[in-house]
């Protein structure tokens, strides 16, 4: 932290937007095809039969109780008059590229934290542009005429409200926190709202009657240390609206990766396949050592020729599973080795964030989370290499060169049990083996 980051004086004069799209996957859809607008649209996995979960639903869905990460299934039940939707990665990863350069047009300082949503310190463009609640309307008007998208806005002088005050009234809503209101402004909202405060510290929190944020801001500092440590100390300051977390903090320093350079160069699919899989475990294990998750996924390929290039993308939501980021490095690298000798791969996670603070934004599956947990627990006894999965060691290997699960058709087929994002939530401990290589 900086000197004086802490001090009033310096907070006062920061103003932070949170930008976040509404309904995003739902809403570029409904965009695309006028004739869904005002219905309920779930966009997810293969339809209501598939064992997929949802990954947005419209707000029109949203009031018969479907949310992201609910099963399809049930979504289906609930909502058996939606219109069911495949996952078209690619279409929203371009249109979040297109976002964010609107907000760059408003200042440098953006900070994308997941497909849909950044924050930006405007403080410096105030003169040009107006007060926050100004720039944030503008933002609004951009992002609707540029992009034909509605967006939700929270202004206010840290990171922490200003995102929390972005999901307050949503869609399409503008809430500004003046200086100085920042714990009143919190004060009633529930506990869970509050970043770095998960399921479980809610639950030891209930235990001191801490429902509300305000009741939490209540709580005497040595109590809070005493029960969470040093984490407790910050949460008191963050439950009074304290945070001096600067836009743009989760820089490239803040980043985990492996590399691995070929004896002898190679072009073998399989084994550019397996080498990337491997650092994707090691970076996911990485993560999750560290407590936290990824927003953003980069390769490293290094030719004979030793021409280097490095391609990211930014993850529909921050992780530190292996799947999701084996699988977008290997979309990142398919087109990029094709036909070529390769000498060095590598792959790298960066954005990084609070695993507690990020599970406010996606809750994981938590039966997977223990089968992800159980492991580390191996791989903590036996080394980095003593886990990879059966089906991906032996004769099944998926093919992902030939295939690619975002696409609206292959989301459609019926699904391949070697298909790398679609691991049944409780994996069978027999599919792990030990892999002696
Ligand atoms: P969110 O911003 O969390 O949600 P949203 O934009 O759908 O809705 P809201 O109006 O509440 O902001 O996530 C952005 C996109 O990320 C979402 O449209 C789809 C994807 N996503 C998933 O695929 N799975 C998830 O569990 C979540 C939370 C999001
Ligand atoms: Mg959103
Ligand atoms: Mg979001």
């Amino acid at each position: 932290m900086e000197d004086g980051a802490r001090d009033d004086g310096a907070m006062d004069v920061r103003t932070i937007l949170h930008v976040d799209l509404d309904a995003f996957f739902a809403a570029v859809e409904q965009r695309d095809h006028p004739e869904l607008r005002g219905k309920p649209v779930i966009v997810g996995g293969g339809g209501p039969n598939d064992r997929g979960v949802v990954s947005a639903a419209s707000y029109e869905a949203r009031a018969f109780g479907v949310h992201s990460a609910m099963p399809l299934r049930q979504a289906g039940r609930l909502c058996p008059h939606g219109v069911f939707l495949p996952v078209d990665g690619a279409k929203y990863q371009a249109v979040s590229v297109e976002v964010m350069a609107i907000l760059r047009r408003f200042t440098p300082l953006v900070e994308p934290i997941s497909i849909d949503e950044a924050f930006l310190d405007v403080t410096g463009s105030r003169i040009l542009f107006g007060d926050g609640e100004t720039i944030g309307r503008r933002i609004k008007e951009a992002v609707q005429a540029d992009v034909g998208l509605t967006a939700s806005v929270g202004v206010a002088r840290t990171k922490l409200v200003a995102k929390i005050a972005s999901d307050l009234r949503k869609p399409d809503g503008l809430v500004v926190v003046p200086p100085g209101e920042e714990a009143a402004f919190l004060a009633p909202l529930a506990i869970t709202r509050l970043w770095g405060v998960g399921a479980k510290s809610a639950a030891a929190l209930r235990e001191y009657g801490v429902q509300t944020i305000g009741d939490l801001a209540a709580l005497p500092e040595d109590l809070l240390v005493r029960r969470f440590g040093k984490h407790g100390a910050s949460l008191g300051d963050r439950a009074r609206g304290m945070d001096a977390d600067p836009v743009g903090d989760r820089d490239a320093a803040k980043s985990i990766s492996h590399e691995h350079t070929f004896d002898v160069d190679t072009s073998d699919r399989e084994v550019i396949e397996r080498t990337i899989l491997g650092m994707a475990e090691g970076v996911a294990g990485r993560l999750r050592d560290s407590g936290v998750k990824a927003a953003t996924v980069t390769v490293k390929i290094r030719d004979s020729s030793f021409r280097t290039i490095t391609r990211q993308r930014t993850l529909p939501q921050p992780t530190d599973l292996t799947e999701p980021i084996f699988r977008t490095a290997m979309e990142l690298a398919r087109p990029e080795v094709r036909g070529l000798r390769i000498r060095l791969l590598g792959v790298g996670a960066s954005g990084l964030g609070e695993r507690d603070q990020l599970a406010l934004f996606a809750e994981d599956d938590p039966r997977r989370r223990r089968v992800v947990e159980a492991a580390d627990a191996v791989r903590h006894r036996f080394g980095e290499r003593a886990i990879t999965r059966a089906r991906l060691v032996g004769s099944r290997l998926p093919a992902p060169f030939e295939h690619d699960p975002m696409t609206a058709a292959e989301a459609r087929a019926p699904r391949q049990p070697s298909e790398p994002d679609e691991e049944p939530a409780a994996v069978d401990p027999e599919s792990w083996s030990d892999d002696a290589s």
